[in-house]
């Protein structure tokens, strides 16, 4: 009997920036964790990253770099597709048709914009404004069932559910409607320094994040130094002690402990032994993918060869939506 075709799932992250434990708790694991169960596709999201400028020379190694720590974390890239969305010309066409059948009004609601905006007064620019249409685009194209992300993330799954439902509704089913995907634990990690905003790549301060790549060391120093309350209890609430409640999170993702567990574990003890504790388990958990990044890292010949089969193996899977779509859409067929 034919083996049963898996589902689909597609994810990705932009090279804006060296990843922290929020893009492995909150994505990379996830996707780690639903790799056996789905047909996998991952993007390393360049032209998504464009919508903030980039140090060209930096921005090319970061993109290599994001690639080889997929592969780091454990996706094999002979059984995922992973490749880079630059690479791919299907993203920017589909992206440009989609856009036609977004609305301004939709565009004008996404967080994500206005935090953006408010980031870089200096350079509100259009791909930050259209960012949603091109994700949409990146989803559609592979007709995936399933989308891992964080919970930032979830505005922009819905209107990539909206836009396709609007397109099918229109020319029939053309696009598979994906359904998003968040953990249930590390799905929101927060800021080592101000524990109401999100860890995130592009923070300025680097004590406010622990990066994939930083040394047991330093990833101790910064648990230290994280901002908490004074009442020196381990305690979960996130309302009035959201730094503790953030390390209890980290700690009870990086461990596989439940919370309640957590709490029981630190009671009576002070938050320096609870630090400590956070900091070593951060550390055990990436120095094994610290050492196999490294190993990826190096051999150049490899990584060349999976990245041309993969950037294929995206071309020629996305190209069938984008054929149906033109068509469906009415321009005329090329002439080869
Ligand atoms: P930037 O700082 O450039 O906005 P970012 O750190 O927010 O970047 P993205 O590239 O936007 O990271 O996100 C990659 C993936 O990691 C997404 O699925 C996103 O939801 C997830 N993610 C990012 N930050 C966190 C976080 N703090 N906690 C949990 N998940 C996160
Ligand atoms: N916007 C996402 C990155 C991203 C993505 C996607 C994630 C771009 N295209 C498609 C899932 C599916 C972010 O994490 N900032």
């Amino acid at each position: 009997m034919a083996e049963e075709k898996k589902k689909i799932l597609y994810s990705g992250m932009q090279a804006t920036g060296d990843l922290t434990i929020g893009n492995y708790l909150g994505a990379l694991r996830n996707w780690m964790t639903l790799n056996e169960e789905y047909e996998c596709f991952f993007g390393v999201m360049d032209l998504h990253s464009l919508t903030v400028r980039q140090n060209p020379a930096e921005f090319r190694q970061r993109a290599r770099n994001l690639f080889a720590l997929y592969v780091a974390a454990g996706l094999d890239p002979e059984k995922n597709c992973i490749y880079f969305q630059s690479h791919v010309s299907t993203h920017a066409q589909l992206s440009w048709i989609l856009s036609c059948y977004t609305y301004m009004g939709e565009l004008n609601r996404m967080t994500q914009f206005k935090d953006k905006s408010s980031k870089h007064a200096d350079n509100i620019n259009a791909g930050l404004y259209t960012y949603p249409v091109l994700m949409a685009s990146d989803i559609l194209l592979f007709q995936a069932d399933v989308v891992p992300v964080g919970k930032d993330q979830l505005q922009h799954l819905e209107i990539t559910r909206d836009i396709a439902q609007r397109f099918n509704g229109i020319y029939g089913d053309v696009f598979t409607i994906p359904e998003p995907y968040t953990g249930k634990i590390g799905a929101r990690v927060m800021s080592l320094q101000d524990p109401t905003k999100k860890m995130s790549k592009s923070d300025e301060n680097t004590n406010a994040s622990v990066y994939l790549m930083d040394d047991a060391d330093t990833i101790r120093r910064k648990f230290k130094r994280a901002v908490t309350d004074s009442d020196a209890e381990v305690r979960y609430d996130v309302v009035n002690k959201p730094g503790v409640s953030n390390l209890i999170d980290i700690y009870s993702a990086t461990c596989g402990k439940d919370i309640k567990d957590v709490e029981k574990e630190f009671e009576g003890r002070g938050y320096g032994d609870f630090k400590m504790a956070v900091g070593d388990a951060v550390a055990n958990m990436l120095t094994p993918m610290q050492e196999r990044y490294e190993e990826i890292r190096k051999d150049k010949e490899y990584l060349d060869r999976v990245i041309r089969a993969n950037d294929e193996k995206a071309f020629y899977f996305s190209n069938k939506t984008l054929r149906k779509v033109k068509k469906k859409v009415g321009l005329t067929e090329e002439i080869r």
